[in-house]
């Protein structure tokens, strides 16, 4: 069997037909397909048809197309207008009109639905596009309504954009509103058999002449057609042309600006569907929308929440559990609104073992007098002091302060030489190590230098109130004098 990409490109009809659905369908095919096409594009030229309902833009494509074969050319046509007769629902006279090119191979016509999604069909139909260049279409024809940004965008696919307008409506205030006027590069004024046809085709001259961003280069020309006749209608092609030579060398910037767009719409919306499939839980996402009508959250705080966790990185003080992509949202009394907390950064957790490590037993804290330092800690804070007790064989004095939670142990030297009286001396009065209560030394010394980090003490040694320390090596611990600690057991002796 033929490759479907393989029948496309030999212009088989029903291949075509059956790729633009898979586009349309946004199947995981279709992006597949349009790789393997890809590199077979870039021939035809892409003419995009713009304007308001009722101009006449589907009677004058159809007479485009016309003009278009009888000089040899062959022709798809997109139609991307919910009223284009083109797609079966329409007027009786336009279908029996199209009619005319049914039996034609040489012309493709196809209507592009209408989804209802957003941006979405400027994507379709730029696909399609690509489809039918691939089958070998020397032209293509978008016709679009012309009314908002996504028809911007699809007049955005061509490689010339020709904006319709008819006399007497006013259209041409609507087409500047609607951004049509910046993107034409051909104006028409269809219905030229109408009144008020000079009068329309004055307003947009004048709006061009007052244009100032109008630069050296082309200067939009206004034409008349009448598209029921075919009046004027090679003329519009043979300014086609005319646009098509004098833009030879900015096609290229032009097509790659189209890329552009391309590319930034293609990327926005894989990394959306990322953030759909991968990132947020299911359902996670109207939570969040919740949030934000709830005032619980900006929309920029929740944009960073997701971002952050997307990207596998902590930033702005948003904790994000990299083992469970779950973001934990507490309240506290004090902060009415969400705060986003977790439990850290996952790095340590996979080797933390929390039977051997149970916590801050107490943050060291060397003073020039423990006694003196006490009117601070206890006078002035209220917090309640152990009796002073002499460490033997350390030269030092401490006594524990209460905090309620960890302790705070005041150290003081006792001998010139002690280990505190050289860290006073060193660095002065401060913040001297902390201890981590361990329940198990043996095992928490064998964990660290299972590390290859050293110990200072290889063996515990009896520290305060009878409990069993040893300290780690402060050259592997960044700085940090870390001391292990095994509290004395209730009913052990000292
Ligand atoms: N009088 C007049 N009517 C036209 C002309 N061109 C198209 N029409 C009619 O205008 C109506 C809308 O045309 P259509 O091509 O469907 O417009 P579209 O919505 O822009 O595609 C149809 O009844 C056409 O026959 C024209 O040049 N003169
Ligand atoms: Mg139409």
């Amino acid at each position: 069997m033929m490759l479907l990409s393989d029948r496309l490109l030999a212009g088989d009809p029903r291949a075509i037909a059956r790729a633009i659905s898979l586009i349309e369908d946004e199947s995981p095919h279709a992006a597949a397909l349009v790789g393997r096409i890809y590199p077979s594009t870039g021939r035809a030229y892409l003419v995009g048809i713009t304007g308001p309902p009722g101009a006449g833009k589907s009677t004058l494509v159809d007479r485009l197309v016309a003009e278009l074969r009888r000089s040899g050319k062959t022709v798809g046509v997109l139609a991307v207008d919910p009223t284009s007769p083109f797609s079966g629902g329409a007027i009786l006279g336009d279908r029996v009109r199209m009619q005319a090119h049914a039996e034609d191979p040489g012309v493709f016509i196809r209507s592009m639905a209408t989804r209802g999604h957003l941006g979405g069909l400027a994507r379709t139909t730029a696909e399609a596009a690509i489809v039918l260049d691939a089958a070998g279409y020397d032209t293509i024809i978008i016709e679009t309504v012309g009314v908002g940004q996504d028809e911007v965008d699809i007049v955005r696919t061509a490689d010339v954009s020709v904006v319709t307008l008819v006399p007497g409506t006013g259209d041409e205030v609507q087409a500047l509103k609607a951004g049509i006027m910046e993107i034409a590069d051909i104006f028409v004024v269809n219905k030229a058999d109408r009144e008020g046809a000079d009068r329309t085709a004055a307003s947009i001259e004048m709006m061009l002449a007052l244009d100032d961003a109008m630069g050296e280069g082309w200067r939009p020309p206004v034409m008349r057609t009448e598209a029921t006749t075919g009046r004027g209608v090679s003329e519009l092609l043979a300014m086609i042309d005319r646009f098509r030579e004098q833009s030879v060398d900015t096609l290229g910037a032009r097509r790659r600006a189209r890329a552009e767009w391309r590319l930034r719409e293609i990327l926005g919306r894989r990394f959306m569907q990322h953030l759909e499939g991968h990132v947020l839980a299911p359902g996670e996402f109207g939570e969040w929308l919740d949030r934000i009508s709830g005032r619980e959250i900006d929309p920029y705080g929740a944009a960073a929440v997701v971002m952050e966790r997307a990207l596998g990185k902590t930033t702005s003080g948003v904790f994000v559990d990299e083992k469970t992509s779950g973001v934990f949202f507490e309240k506290s009394a004090k902060d009415s609104g969400n705060v986003a907390v977790g439990p850290g950064v996952a790095l340590g957790q996979a080797k933390k073992t929390p039977d051997v490590f149970l916590g801050i037993d107490h943050v060291g804290i060397a003073v020039a007098d423990v006694d003196a330092s006490l009117k601070f800690f206890a006078g002035v804070l209220g917090l309640a002091a152990d009796a002073p007790q002499d460490v033997q064989g350390q030269n030092t004095r401490v006594r524990f302060v209460d905090t309620g939670d960890a302790k705070l142990e005041l150290v003081e030297s006792l001998a010139p030489g002690s280990p505190i009286g050289n860290f006073i001396e060193k660095r002065g009065p401060g913040l001297h190590h902390v201890a981590l209560r361990v329940a198990d030394i043996h095992a928490a010394i064998a964990t660290v230098t299972a590390a290859g980090v050293r110990m200072i003490d290889q063996q515990p040694r009896r520290g305060a109130h009878g409990s069993l320390i040893a300290f780690v090596h402060p050259g592997d611990t960044h700085g940090v004098l870390v001391e292990l600690k095994q509290p004395r057991a209730k009913g052990e002796g000292r």
